[in-house]
């Protein structure tokens, strides 16, 4: 078939809106008809050339929602006319990873997907020339029409409005899944968030809905204090304007009489910055404060600090896709969102169609949105 797409085809390009070849679903996959896609800063980040494992020509797009057309041989979970988020962590339930019980990242397509290409090694897309066309994440949400591996969708329930749960595909899970399933913050706890674009205020979110007391949320950008505040944050720090070190800043906002060595109990890095990600992991608490690093740095960016932060017991740990097991997960954070325990409406700034997917990295460089979605 043919399906319109926005095409990366060279680094730090604008994306161009064609006409493309879609071979139908191989044996394991499904064809989905994409009805909505958000815009990810990851997208950018590929699209800049700064992701090592950046390739192009790609149809990039991960943060999708829509509506199952055909399935290949010997697809059993979802059938046609079934509701899906397409899972760029997918959940095979069958290889090491899924089986240990300890981590989200399903291993089963890894390698493939890596190089832009379904399991059995091709890509399903390519130009009206014939000239293949690579898909990213597994999920190339920036297609009206994608193919994806049954092991890479999750089905969902069909009440939920497709503009608006696309974003659960990422941003959404990611924020809220490092609160609850990577940090497993709890009642009363104090938090930092670094960075209150699309994910940070996804993380803020989930710690309201974790119950924590102190939501710090720290951005360059004043305009993030009204947003944060609007999910729960309770402190709100521009690092350029309080005239000292971001970390004795936040060591003594977190001090009480009784603990007057201070520190967050968790603090999560949503920036990709990795000079922030040192002062998240050490304004974390002495003996016990944890650090999620969420934000994707730049190629050849490394992390460093001093091995006496973690000797006094401060940990860091990284989060994909919020630890989140796709299959299993994202229907039940679907159903948050459709029972009002998390918000995404207003999350949403910019609706576009699909021709005007470069406003929608633009908005993104001004940081004048918080979610663009392409409505198809
Ligand atoms: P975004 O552009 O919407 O937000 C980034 C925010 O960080 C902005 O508000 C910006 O003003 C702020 N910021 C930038 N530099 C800062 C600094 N030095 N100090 C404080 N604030 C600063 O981006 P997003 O969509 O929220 O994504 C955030 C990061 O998370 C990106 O690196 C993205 O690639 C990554 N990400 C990771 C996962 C994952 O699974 N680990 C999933 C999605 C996105
Ligand atoms: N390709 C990049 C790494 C990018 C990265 O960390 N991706 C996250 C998801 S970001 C979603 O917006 C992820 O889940 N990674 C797990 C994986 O297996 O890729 C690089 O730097 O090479
Ligand atoms: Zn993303």
């Amino acid at each position: 078939m043919r399906t319109r797409a926005a095409i990366a085809v060279q680094a730090g390009k604008p994306l161009e809106i064609h006409e493309v070849n879609l071979e139908g679903p191989r044996a394991g996959e499904v064809l989905v008809e994409i009805m909505a896609t958000g815009i990810c800063h990851t997208d950018e980040f590929t699209l800049s050339g700064a992701d090592p494992e950046g390739l192009f020509p790609a149809i990039l797009g991960h943060e999708g929602a829509g509506v199952v057309r055909e399935v290949g041989a010997g697809v059993t979970s979802v059938k046609p006319g079934d509701h899906v988020i397409p899972l760029y962590t997918p959940e095979c339930r069958q290889c090491a990873s899924c089986l240990s019980g300890k981590t989200n990242l399903c291993t089963s397509i890894r390698a493939t997907q890596g190089q832009g290409l379904m399991p059995d090694g091709t890509s399903r897309f390519s130009t009206l020339d014939g000239d293949p066309i690579l898909h990213y994440m597994g999920c190339s949400t920036f297609s009206n029409f994608t193919v994806l591996p049954e092991v890479a969708v999750a089905k969902i329930r069909e009440d939920a409005p497709f503009d608006k749960v696309c974003y659960i595909g990422c941003g959404v899970t990611t924020g809220v899944g490092a609160v609850i399933n990577t940090a497993k913050v709890e009642i009363g706890a104090k938090a930092v968030v670094f960075g209150l674009g699309g994910i940070g205020l996804n993380v803020i979110q989930g710690l309201r809905l974790a119950g924590a007391d102190m939501i710090i949320g720290v951005d360059l950008n004043n305009e993030k204090k009204e947003w944060g505040e609007r999910f729960g944050m309770t402190h709100f720090i521009n690092p350029s304007e309080i005239g000292q070190d971001l970390v004795p800043y936040i060591v003594n906002l977190t001090k009480t009489p009784f603990d007057q060595i201070g520190g967050a109990d968790y603090t999560f890095d949503c920036t990709g910055n990795v000079k922030v990600m040192r002062d998240a992991l050490e304004c974390a608490h002495r003996g016990w404060g944890v650090s999620v690093v969420i934000g994707v740095a730049p190629a050849g960016a490394e992390i460093s600090t001093r091995p006496f932060q973690l000797v006094t017991g401060r940990v860091w740990k990284g989060s994909a896709f919020g630890g989140a097991r796709g299959r299993t997960d994202v229907p039940k954070i679907v159903d948050w969102y459709m029972d009002g325990k998390i918000e995404i409406d207003p999350m949403i700034t910019h609706k576009l169609k699909l021709d005007e997917i470069n406003k929608g990295f633009d908005l993104m460089h001004a940081g004048e949105s918080i979610r663009s979605v392409v409505i198809y």
